[in-house]
């Protein structure tokens, strides 16, 4: 690929992104979402020829892949966990990916592996874990990291499953919550222990896994001669945003003996505000932890760290020893080559796009960013709460989503209990979202919430950049009662 075609890919993103505030947004989301799947493919051409495309060609497909892409930093982009980049994260990761390192052994990263280390140990620092046992590894999304978790709680209470496998070990189980990320259930399956091992402990109004109902669900499991091994607890769980109560949780996993995994995706990096890590009170305990650096804290997709406060366990129980790659006769500390306690092999870099943000905004810049999308989420509160045309899903919200219905008049000059219960409900969210996207000029998502009979309600998530406004939100609100005004159910 030349220069130039580097060069003018790369001004237009750069143009795209310092935009965004101004005009980018009109044709971002709108042209990614109303052309049909049918004409984009028609458009872009996506036939390899035998002799390649003209550079002239090319550029014009590069032009229109972005045209035609969902433009997540727009500040009108709610739709997803993660959303805006930080741009210093961009920068970071702009440069690993020039630089094609991989991250599995020191030789071929020295600079990528101290790097990884000292973040993982910074991150681990949150967790007020002592730093000679802080451990860990950047994984390819949560839902990997959570994996990590579940294999290393079985690598603790049974070693010999690495060569034996777990067949005669007997029936292991899993405790989450019913509101867990459904990544637990996958990696339940993937390991070999299938989606029934997974047993799902109720949670409160609020969606936070109930104590009580976790030490019945494993003492249960006991007498039906089961054996619980691992409990994955939810710091921030994906729909209502609802932070488990650690310590009890802890209290339990001691009592029983039970490998306790924190998923805080999603809630972790409320630890980087002074204000809200009282959220995660009890996350010390944890045994390990999945911090998805890419949603609230919004480093470029991926960036999801696993810790865990069992120094060498990662190594213990991933490691393989292949001896192209981890010689032990090598002219330096092989512990210094992270990839053996990886299930990769080749690793991409994801450790240093968020080094880079971290050290270019600095501790203080960073809290106010988290502690703004907390004000945020109650400013969006106050509102949906003034608007007659809105009920919220919860009176409060833990952390960063906001969920909430659009009631039409009709289901609004119901009785105020009812409205849930009513089968139209089901349809608004559907219809507004498919006119939300005619426009293009705003994504929120929608979903039902099985657990508590909820039938299909909007969730806005803030993250900390772009910085949301007010005026954000109040756009937010006004664009649904806008086009919620004009359906018919
Ligand atoms: C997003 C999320 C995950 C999955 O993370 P990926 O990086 O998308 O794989 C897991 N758990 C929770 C609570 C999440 O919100
Ligand atoms: C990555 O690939 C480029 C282009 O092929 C090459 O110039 C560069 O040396 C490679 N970098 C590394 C670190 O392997």
């Amino acid at each position: 690929m030349s220069l130039r075609l580097l060069h003018s890919i790369f001004f237009e993103l750069i143009d795209k992104f310092l935009e965004k505030q101004k005009s980018l947004f009109k044709p971002a989301i709108k042209s990614a979402v109303t052309v049909t799947i049918v004409s984009i493919q028609e458009l872009l051409s996506l036939r390899i020829t035998k002799e390649g495309l003209r550079e002239d060609d090319l550029v014009e497909l590069c032009r229109k892949t972005i045209h035609y892409s969902v433009k997540t930093s727009h500040p009108h982009f709610h739709n997803q966990l993660y959303a805006g980049i930080d741009e210093y994260s961009l920068a970071g990761s702009w440069l690993t990916e020039a630089l094609n390192s991989s991250q599995a052994t020191y030789e071929i990263s020295p600079v990528f592996t101290l790097v990884e280390r000292a973040v993982l140990k910074y991150l681990g620092a949150f967790c007020s874990w002592k730093e000679e046992e802080i451990d860990g590894i950047f994984s390819p999304g949560g839902s990997i990291a959570n994996m990590y978790g579940i294999v290393l709680a079985r690598h603790k209470m049974f070693p010999h499953a690495k060569q034996k496998g777990i067949y005669n070990i007997g029936e292991l189980v899993l405790f989450i919550s019913e509101d867990a990320h459904y990544s637990f259930i996958k990696g339940a399956i993937w390991l070999g222990f299938g989606s029934e091992a997974v047993i799902k402990v109720k949670t409160d109004e609020k969606g936070r896994m109930d104590p009580y109902e976790l030490d019945k669900a494993v003492i249960k499991a006991k007498q039906e001669n089961k054996l619980p091994f691992f409990v994955g607890c939810t710091a921030g769980t994906t729909v209502l945003g609802a932070f488990d109560p650690l310590i009890p949780i802890s209290n339990i996993c001691k009592k029983h003996n039970l490998w306790m995994h924190v998923d805080a995706a999603l809630g972790g990096t409320a630890l980087f505000s002074p204000r809200h890590r009282v959220l995660l009170q009890g996350i010390e305990f944890a045994d390990s932890i999945t911090w998805n650096l890419h949603k609230l804290a919004a480093v470029s997709l991926q960036c999801s760290a696993f810790l865990t406060r069992h120094q060498n366990l990662l190594t213990e129980c991933n490691s393989f020893n292949a001896e192209y790659l981890f010689q032990s006769d090598k002219y330096y500390d092989s512990n210094y080559d992270s990839g053996d306690k990886s299930i990769q092999c080749g690793r991409k870099v994801d450790s240093f796009k968020l080094w880079l943000a971290l050290a270019a905004r600095g501790e203080r810049k960073i809290e106010l960013l988290v502690d703004n999308v907390f004000e945020m989420v109650e400013y969006a509160v106050q509102k949906i709460r003034e608007r007659p045309s809105f009920r919220l899903v919860l009176s409060q919200f833990e952390s960063s989503n906001v969920c909430f219905w659009y009631l039409p008049p009709l289901l609004r000059r119901q009785n105020c209990a009812n409205f849930a219960s009513d089968p139209r409900l089901a349809k608004v969210c559907p219809m507004i979202k498919s006119k939300m996207m005619e426009r293009g000029n705003l994504m929120v998502n929608y979903q039902p919430l099985k657990s508590k009979n909820l039938p299909n309600f909007f969730r806005i998530v803030f993250t900390c950049y772009p910085p949301t406004t007010e005026n954000d939100i109040d756009f937010v609100l006004d664009e649904i009662e806008n086009i919620g005004s004009g359906i018919i159910i």
